[in-house]
């Protein structure tokens, strides 16, 4: 798996007691029947290849997950809530949603799992693509008012927030790759424009949140790769990761700044894997282009997604991350994967790496593991496993796996335990 990256982490390490230990989920892969959103009307339209269906049927089963996460050692969880379950018609809020997610929240502090709440992951309501999406005229007003009516109601006392999910993700899928709605091939303009759009919907939101939640922390979850370049010794190549670096990794963040600093209260990091750039002429690829898979790299690891197994590329996005000067929370990273030994590999570098960033002095705060259970992963269906727990979805039933296990060895004992330290060599 490449270099250790625990390597400096002394035996008498101890996660800090504090440490937030928990799983990350969003609304439209878990819960079910999401009908008033846009990925539901893709859905049935057969626009795209899956239907999300019941989901997990988390919206019925909320209690009994978090009595999972509970007894496998959890103190946080983060969630999604679904904009078009709370305003299903534009300015009609929905009573019955705000108090469904008020009992999910009274659900979460019930058990000791601090709520860490996301308002937008992927899906809006149906409406609001219907009317041009993020690029409408009025979509930040409308998303504003939908942020003032959720930290009106159920804001009190959330202390942990991520406004938007992965404004670089969203972009390319639904406007590069164009596999995710709203199905647009190729337009790096309009690209470049929502992420713009979603960074502004950040700031508001961030505004909107301080305003009324004292204590609030705020940050956008920005999924960051470890960007490398394919060889090393092509001056090229290394130029072709570093602008994708500047692009994929930076600009969002400099798209936050205002008078001199970024609007965060913290960095929530999504990291699942190195992306290894080779220079192609052209430009545009290069940014969100396919990655280098030769082996000159040594033996490297894949999971079911094609995304690599790639520990130390944590570790330096966490330093890198660092240097803004903000504490910072691990608000996904997870692997697609059928395969136990890998999702133990897995989880067993991420936390070495962990505790390395810790070692060093690193202002992290927690991780949360994406995800707690199987659940329905966008345009693959239900397909790629990222769960701690396996979900049969013919059942229903949640089925703890290994790597969940471990997960609890180590929140409960605040130790990389000997379990944690095998395996991360190459
Ligand atoms: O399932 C997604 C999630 O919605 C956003 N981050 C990446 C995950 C795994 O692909």
């Amino acid at each position: 798996m490449g270099e250790v990256a625990g390597r400096g982490v002394p035996e008498s390490f101890r996660f800090p007691p504090d440490f937030l230990w928990g799983a990350a989920t969003a609304a439209h892969q878990v819960e079910g029947d999401n009908r008033a959103s846009d990925w539901w009307a893709a859905e049935t339209a057969g626009l795209l290849p899956h239907r999300s269906g019941r989901a997990c049927d988390h919206l019925r089963r909320f209690e009994a997950d978090f009595d999972l996460a509970r007894a496998f050692g959890h103190n946080a969880h983060r969630l999604s809530l679904e904009w078009s379950r709370l305003e299903p018609e534009p300015g009609v809020r929905d009573e019955a949603a705000f108090a469904h997610y008020a009992r999910v929240l009274e659900a979460l502090r019930g058990r000791g799992l601090e709520p860490v709440v996301t308002l937008h992951h992927f899906t809006a309501p149906r409406w609001f693509a219907e009317r041009g999406g993020w690029l409408a005229a009025d979509a930040l007003d409308r998303f504003a008012a939908h942020v003032d009516a959720v930290v009106e109601r159920l804001g009190h006392g959330i202390r942990w927030w991520i406004t938007v999910n992965e404004p670089t993700v969203l972009a390319k899928h639904g406007w590069v790759s164009g596999d995710w709605p709203p199905f647009r091939r190729g337009r790096w303009d309009l690209a470049f424009r929502v992420i713009r759009r979603l960074c502004a919907a950040h700031r508001l939101a961030y505004r909107r949140i301080h305003a009324r939640v004292p204590g609030a922390r705020v940050a956008f979850a920005h999924s960051i790769p470890w960007i490398e370049p394919c060889d090393p010794t092509r001056a090229l190549d290394r130029l072709a990761a570093r602008l994708r670096t500047a692009f994929l990794v930076d600009w969002p963040f400099a798209l936050v700044r205002e008078a001199g600093r970024p609007l965060l209260d913290y960095v929530a990091v999504n990291y699942y894997t190195r992306s290894v750039v080779r220079w192609r002429p052209g430009g545009r690829a290069l940014l969100f282009g396919a990655d280098c898979h030769e082996d000159h790299h040594g033996p490297r690891r894949f999971d079911d997604l094609g995304q690599e197994l790639w520990p130390t590329g944590l570790l330096e996005v966490l330093r890198r991350v660092a240097r803004l000067g903000l504490p910072i929370l691990v608000t996904e990273n997870g692997i697609a994967t059928e395969d136990d030994a890998l999702r133990l590999a897995h989880l067993r570098g991420h936390l070495e790496a962990l505790a390395q960033a810790l070692t060093e002095g690193v202002d992290l705060r927690g991780y949360l593991h994406w995800s707690l259970m199987d659940n329905f992963e966008w345009a693959k269906g239900t397909t790629a496993r990222f769960g701690l727990a396996a979900t049969d979805f013919a059942t229903l039933e949640r089925r703890p796996r290994p790597a969940m296990r471990l997960l609890a060895e180590v929140a409960r004992t605040g130790r990389l335990v000997p379990s944690a330290r095998e395996a991360t060599t190459a």
